[in-house]
């Protein structure tokens, strides 16, 4: 075997036996480095007389090659143990607290809708949804809100732009609409509530275009005004999660409805706050009444067969009652800083009794 033979076999076995990347760099410098023992039988081959030169040459080419080829190979199978070992030693704990990051908040008006259906729902009430653009028949006719009644004026309801020779849709003003698409669809007994966004053309301290309701109605063969005090008495109890509350029917007018009632609850104002439950004052908290007879005509229902109740509530009004957020236009400014403060944790989730769970 060669001198040079020899010095590849050297340098192939220190490749080999190198146990980490440290000791297989300085196996490197040893034979591949500016001053390595490979390197320096490189630099000898110009001083050699030039008929050995080429084959010298060629000789110590290969071992270079071949060292080169081994040291990067075993870099690599040394790189690889050095991750998985780190990998093995690195576990994650899941059980570790997440860092405080930025959380979302719930906001009020989703959060009432959430306790109003939790109450409701545990009375026997499903929920039940539809069309935020309406046609005329649903959001008027059918509710007995004749041709010439001011709700349907320009001032009070938006109207789209109409097809030639077809009835404007509305945006609807209030989620009875659905109501009315339900007992088309079903037959009686029906229970339910409709949630969601209404609209109507005004704005000033206590209105905005766009608002959100509550609907509740109850059809069956006996339901009377004494099953709606209950009801609305209970919900109210609930809601505002108090052990009483004083309720004062008012006779009112809509045309949906016959008799038809605001109802006001027993409050004490003192320094412009309103406790809800005590006191000698009094404070509209819905509109309620006999769903009227012309209103289940309507939805081919016989009114000497099936009576029931139905009542409304603006989710925006209990919000500010319960919540205490004074200016109802905040509740629409998208503020974050305003969404902070009197929005909630997505963990506390409303009970059947109104309070927290
Ligand atoms: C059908 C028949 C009748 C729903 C009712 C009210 C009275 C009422 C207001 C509360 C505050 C609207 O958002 S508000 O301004 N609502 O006073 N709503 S009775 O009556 C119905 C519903 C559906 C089929």
């Amino acid at each position: 075997m060669s001198d040079l033979e020899i010095l590849q076999k050297e340098a192939l076995e220190a490749v080999n036996k190198a146990a980490n990347l440290a000791s297989l760099d300085e196996v490197r410098v040893k034979y591949l480095g500016k001053k390595g023992l490979i390197s320096s039988q490189i630099s000898q081959i110009g001083k050699l007389p030039p008929k050995e030169r080429k084959n010298f040459g060629a000789i110590v080419n290969k071992a270079k090659v071949a060292v080169e080829q081994s040291i990067a190979a075993k870099k690599e199978i040394l790189e690889d143990a050095a991750l998985n070992k780190k990998l093995a030693s690195e576990s994650v704990d899941v059980s570790l607290p997440i860092r405080n990051e930025q959380v979302g908040k719930i906001h009020p008006i989703s959060r009432v809708i959430d306790e109003c259906v939790a109450i409701l729902a545990d009375m026997g009430f499903s929920v039940e949804e539809g069309p935020e653009i309406e046609d005329d028949f649903h959001n008027f006719t059918a509710l007995n809100i004749p041709p010439n009644h001011p709700a349907r004026q320009m001032q009070d309801t938006f109207y789209l732009p109409a097809n030639d020779g077809e009835d404007p849709m509305v945006l609807r003003t209030h989620t009875s609409s659905v109501q009315i698409r339900k007992m088309q669809e079903g037959k009686p007994p029906f229970r339910f509530i409709a949630p969601g966004r209404v609209y109507r053309s005004d704005y000033d301290i206590t209105h905005t275009p766009m608002f959100h309701q509550i609907e509740g109605l109850y059809i069956d063969k006996d339901i009377h005004m004494g099953h709606l005090k209950g009801c609305l008495h209970q919900f109210l109890k609930a809601f505002f999660e108090v052990d009483e509350v004083p309720l004062r029917f008012r006779p009112s007018f809509f045309p949906f409805t016959e008799p038809s009632a605001e109802v006001d609850i027993g409050c004490a104002r003192q320094d412009g706050k309103i406790t809800i439950g005590a006191g000698k004052d009094w404070l509209e908290i819905l509109g309620c009444g006999m769903v009227h007879p012309n209103v289940l005509t309507n939805v081919g229902i016989d009114p000497e067969e099936y009576q029931g109740f139905a009542f409304g509530l603006g989710i925006e009004r209990l919000a500010m009652l319960k919540y205490g957020a004074p200016d109802l236009r905040n509740f629409f400014d998208c503020d974050i800083r305003w969404l902070n403060h009197y929005g909630f944790s997505a963990l506390n989730i409303p009970s059947k009794t109104g309070g927290l769970a």
